[in-house]
C-alpha cells in the first residue's frame, strides 16, 4: 500500500478531459500545481465525472483521460511528489457527491454562473440533471481529502465558494466534519481569452479553429493562431481594461503569465513596437513553453507502462484517504455501518 501521510497541508485540484487541454487551462490552473507541489501535499485528478455533464465519446474519454494525466506529468507535475489519479477510480467521489447533492439547495445550484452559461447553450428540456449537479461533485473532490488551498483559474472561484458554504452547512448540520478550503488563483492569466474573441474565455470545448492554441498544437500551427489573433484598430500596446482593446490586453497577459515580467517592463519592451512585434513575442514565449512539454510528452507515452503504473499508484494514495474522509461523512450523516 502506498504511503499515504503528510505533514503538509494538502492541495486538490482537476481538470475535465473534455477535449484538448489549452494554454489557458495551462496558466490558469496546471502552472499553479507545478509551482505549489513542494510546499503542499497535491492531489491532482482527471475529472472524467465531470466530463460526461457533456456528451463524450467514449472511446475519446479513455484517450484524453489517459492524454490529461499525461499532459500534467510533462507540465511539471512530478508523480514522485504529487498524487495523480483518474476521479472516476476512486468511488467516493461518486458517493459523497450524492450525499452533498442532497444537501445541495436548488436556489445556490441554479445561481451558478457556469451552469447558467452551459444552460443556455442547450434546449432547456434536455439539459442534463448532471450539469446542475455538477458543483456537488466538485465539492465532493475537494472536501474528500480535507483540501486547504484549491488552485483554479478565475471561472472556478464561485464553485469555490460553493464548496465552502455546502461544507458548512454539512458541519453545522452533524458535526465538525470537513475543511474549509480556500481558492488560490494566479496574478496573471487566472482568465485567458478566445484567440478569435477576445471577450469570451478560452475553452477546450469551443470548436472554432483559432480560438485556443492547445498543449499538443503543432508548433507551427500555435504560432500561426496567435499570429492571427483579433486585436483591434489603434496602436499602442498597453494592458487595457477597455472591452475593445481586450485582444491586446489578453496577449500581453499571456505574456505576463509565462514570463512573470513586471507589467511596466513589458510595456516599455513593446513602446514603438507593432501588433505584428507584440504577436511574435507572444508566440515566442508560448512556444518556448510548449516545446519541452511536448517533448516530455511525447518520451513518456512511449515509455510502456508508465503512465498506467503513475495512475495505479495515485489511485491507491487517494482511496485511502477518499475512503477514510467518506466512511466519516456517512457516519455522521446516519448510515448503518456495514457489519
Ligand atoms: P470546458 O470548455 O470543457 O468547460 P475548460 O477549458 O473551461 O473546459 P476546465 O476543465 O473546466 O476547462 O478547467 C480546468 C482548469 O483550467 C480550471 O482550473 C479552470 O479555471 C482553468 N481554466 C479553464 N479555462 C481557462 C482560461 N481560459 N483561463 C484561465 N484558466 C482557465
Ligand atoms: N470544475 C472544474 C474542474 C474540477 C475541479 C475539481 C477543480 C472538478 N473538480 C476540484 C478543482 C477542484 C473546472 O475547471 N471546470
Amino acid at each position: 500500500m502506498a504511503e499515504v501521510t503528510s505533514s503538509k497541508p494538502r492541495v486538490l485540484s482537476g481538470i475535465q478531459p473534455s477535449g484538448n487541454l489549452t494554454i489557458g487551462n495551462y496558466l490558469g490552473a496546471l502552472k499553479q500545481w507545478v509551482e505549489v507541489q513542494k510546499d503542499y501535499d497535491c492531489f491532482y485528478c482527471v475529472v472524467d465525472l465531470h466530463a460526461i455533464t457533456a456528451e463524450q465519446d467514449p472511446r475519446e474519454l479513455r484517450r484524453k483521460t489517459r492524454e490529461s494525466a499525461a499532459i500534467y506529468i510533462a507540465a511539471g507535475i512530478d508523480p514522485e511528489i504529487s498524487t495523480v489519479f483518474v476521479q472516476s477510480h476512486v468511488p467516493a467521489h461518486s458517493e459523497l457527491a450524492w450525499m452533498l447533492t442532497c444537501m445541495a439547495p436548488l436556489g445556490w445550484l441554479n445561481r451558478m454562473t457556469q451552469f447558467k452559461d452551459k444552460s443556455a447553450k442547450q434546449a432547456q428540456e434536455s439539459i442534463g440533471a448532471g450539469l446542475l449537479n455538477y458543483p456537488s461533485l466538485m465539492a465532493a473532490d475537494i472536501l474528500l481529502y480535507h483540501a486547504e488551498l484549491v488552485p483554479v483559474g478565475d471561472d472556478q472561484r464561485q464553485h469555490l465558494e460553493f464548496t465552502r458554504d455546502l461544507a458548512q452547512r454539512f458541519n453545522h448540520l452533524y458535526g465538525e466534519t470537513f475543511t474549509l478550503p480556500a481558492v488560490m488563483t494566479p496574478k496573471a492569466g487566472a482568465r485567458v481569452m478566445g484567440l478569435d474573441n477576445p471577450t469570451a474565455k478560452m475553452s477546450k470545448s469551443e470548436e472554432s479553429e483559432n480560438h485556443a492554441v492547445y498543449l499538443l498544437d503543432d508548433l507551427s500551427r500555435a504560432r500561426k493562431k496567435i499570429m492571427r489573433a483579433v486585436t483591434d484598430s489603434h496602436r499602442e500596446i498597453h494592458f487595457s481594461d477597455e472591452r475593445e482593446r481586450a485582444g491586446v490586453n489578453n496577449l500581453l497577459t499571456i505574456y505576463q503569465a509565462i514570463t512573470g515580467e513586471p507589467r511596466e517592463d513589458i510595456e516599455a519592451h513593446f513602446a514603438g513596437k507593432g501588433y505584428g512585434d507584440l504577436k511574435r513575442g507572444v508566440a515566442d514565449r508560448v512556444l518556448e513553453t510548449l516545446a519541452p512539454l511536448q517533448s516530455r510528452y511525447n518520451d513518456l507515452m512511449n515509455e510502456a507502462g508508465y503512465l498506467d503504473s503513475v495512475l495505479k499508484v495515485g489511485r491507491e494514495k487517494a482511496a485511502a484517504i477518499a475512503e477514510e474522509t467518506l466512511k466519516l461523512a456517512q457516519k455522521r450523516i446516519g448510515f448503518l455501518a456495514p457489519s
